[in-house]
């Protein structure tokens, strides 16, 4: 029996089996626990012989199993440290770190600017209501003025927002119609417009609304200006077209020179030297009504820019569509050190 279990003993190449040798020689349903347990049917003489004999049987196995247990442990863990390993002197795999998208840059940019001259953030629903996005905006149904920004329709009553505009009446519906308004807006636009080197279906529109009592065009003029140095550098050169917006009056549009984008990027000025980057004017009175202001006490100017043509102007982008393509080797450009 010693022989037969020493053998199994040295077979065992690994923990596990030689638990089950243990359990099978030692173990109580084992064969010398049985010869232990048949003690007591044996002869006066025979059974300190027969004990000692099983009790030495059973030393022996278990020093062997013991022997080859720590053994094998060894081994064991001797396998799993090389296994696990470290080469501390491979060189490091680089981690690629991500960054804010060029177009959340910007717009960051620009809040900073309005933040800097005291105006506060809000924010609008993409999907409006046809009275936000119109009506309200002195374009009443039917008006002609509806064709300049083709819409996407949900229902007759729900479209995507075709301008950050509809804000405009929004914050000032909130008001009493006695306080004043001093807001920044930006968000995601959507028009029907086919997509080209400067136009895209969606894009990105910051609107900026100040209503107050003796509120003039040269307040807006002067915001404006203060906004396009700080942005561009104070040797760009701006100017401020009349314009027509329903929801304006008078209206403006502003351009910038292309100077800032002297060779790459030019293109986005189409050679005439220089690109339009905003609407504005002084809020219509029939609009200010709308929203519960008297427009004999109050007044107030609007302006709606395209961060996305500020971005290219800046950074000498020459197509609008770069920022929505998700080129990596484009956004990873402009992501600051
Ligand atoms: C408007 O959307 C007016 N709501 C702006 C406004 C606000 C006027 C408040 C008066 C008072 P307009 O359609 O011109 O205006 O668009 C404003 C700006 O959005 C443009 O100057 C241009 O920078 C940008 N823009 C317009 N269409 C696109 C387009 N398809 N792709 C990218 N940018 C565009």
């Amino acid at each position: 029996l010693k022989q037969e279990a020493l053998e199994k003993v040295s077979k065992s190449e690994n923990v596990q089996s030689l638990k089950d040798v243990r359990v099978e020689y030692l173990g109580k349903k084992g064969p010398i626990t049985e010869v232990l347990r048949g003690m007591g049917k044996l002869s006066k003489e025979e059974r300190p012989v027969i004990g000692q004999l099983a009790n030495e049987v059973r030393e022996s196995i278990a020093a062997a199993i013991d022997t080859k247990q720590t053994r094998l442990e060894d081994e064991e863990l001797e396998k799993q440290l090389e296994a696990e390993s470290i080469d501390v002197t491979l060189p490091g795999r680089p981690v690629r770190v991500g960054g804010p998208h060029l177009l959340t840059s910007i717009v960051e940019e620009i809040e900073d600017l309005f933040i800097g001259m005291g105006f506060e953030i809000k924010e609008g629903p993409e999907v409006e209501t046809d009275y936000y996005n119109f009506e309200a905006l002195n374009l009443p149904k039917g008006h002609p003025a509806r064709d300049m920004q083709d819409s996407f329709y949900i229902t007759e009553e729900l479209l995507l927002r075709t301008h950050t505009s509809p804000v405009q009446a929004r914050t000032m519906g909130q008001k009493d119609g006695n306080e004043p308004v001093k807001m920044i807006c930006p968000g995601k636009v959507y028009r029907r417009d086919t997509d080209d080197a400067t136009h895209s279906h969606q894009f990105t529109q910051l609107e900026g609304l100040l209503v107050d009592k003796h509120v003039r065009m040269s307040d807006l003029k002067g915001v404006l200006n203060a906004f396009a140095k700080q942005m561009f550098g104070a040797e760009r050169d701006i100017r401020l077209r009349p314009s027509f917006f329903p929801f304006t009056e008078p209206s403006v549009e502003m351009d910038i020179s292309c100077k800032v984008c002297e060779g790459k990027g030019c293109s986005v000025c189409k050679g005439t030297g220089w690109i339009e980057i905003l609407g504005a004017g002084m809020v219509h009175p029939n609009v200010l009504e709308m929203a519960g202001y008297d427009p004999k006490e109050y007044s107030g100017f609007a302006f709606g820019m395209g961060p996305e043509r500020i971005a290219m102007l800046k950074y000498g982008v020459d197509d609008i569509r770069n920022f929505y393509t998700n080129d990596i080797r484009f956004l990873e450009q402009y992501h600051k050190a």
